[in-house]
């Protein structure tokens, strides 16, 4: 059977629609398949949603008094869905595991189980989780960055001590605290 023009060009087209739809699809399972192990390696390093959830509640309930600690949960649970802060979080958490384990190699080695104070790739990969919030996600984490509220001095304390290293974890924590923050803040705007 032969096509005319038009007829080939339009079946083309939905075969494209098609296979874009079938792509998003599985890419928005992927992404929904890899929060759960996200959510499970943050645990496995000490840090739950619910204690982001809660330094979130502590950022933004002085600007929404009837915010509550289940909608500060749900907006870190939207933060960590997507896909660039799951990047980061995997990369992060990666560095801090494999430093514990001596896999790392000098001069790296020592600026990571150090937790180097000029190192600052710990921040940098951070700023691409609040990066998704805008310049709020920033002054956010620049606060929670300076004043280490509740798990965050937690994880930091921890990370000094022989053989531990959270040198990534303490700002991945602080960040999704931060873009959950902002969030809030976009969706409650007036
Ligand atoms: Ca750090």
């Amino acid at each position: 059977m032969m096509y005319n023009d038009t007829t080939l060009k339009m079946k083309i087209r939905i075969l494209e629609v098609s296979m874009i739809e079938k792509y998003k699809e599985e890419n928005r399972m992927n992404d929904a398949k890899r929060y759960d192990v996200v959510v499970e390696r943050l645990a496995l390093r000490g840090a739950k949603l619910e204690d982001m959830a809660q330094i979130t509640l502590d950022l933004q309930i002085k600007y929404l008094p009837s915010l509550t600690f289940e909608l500060c949960l749900e907006h870190v649970q939207k933060v960590v869905m997507k896909r660039e802060v799951q990047n980061a979080v995997l990369t992060g958490l990666e560095l801090d595991e494999l430093t514990e384990k001596g896999l790392i190699s000098e001069p790296l080695a020592e600026m990571l189980s150090s937790d180097y104070g000029l190192y600052g790739i710990d921040e940098v990969l951070a700023l691409a989780i609040v990066n998704v919030y805008g310049s709020i996600g920033f002054t956010n984490f620049g606060y929670v960055d300076k004043t280490k509220p509740g798990i965050i001095g937690k994880l930091d304390a921890e990370g000094k001590k022989d053989g531990k290293c959270n040198t990534f974890l303490d700002d991945i924590v602080g960040a999704i605290s931060a873009a959950a923050a902002s969030s809030i803040a976009h969706r409650f705007a007036k």
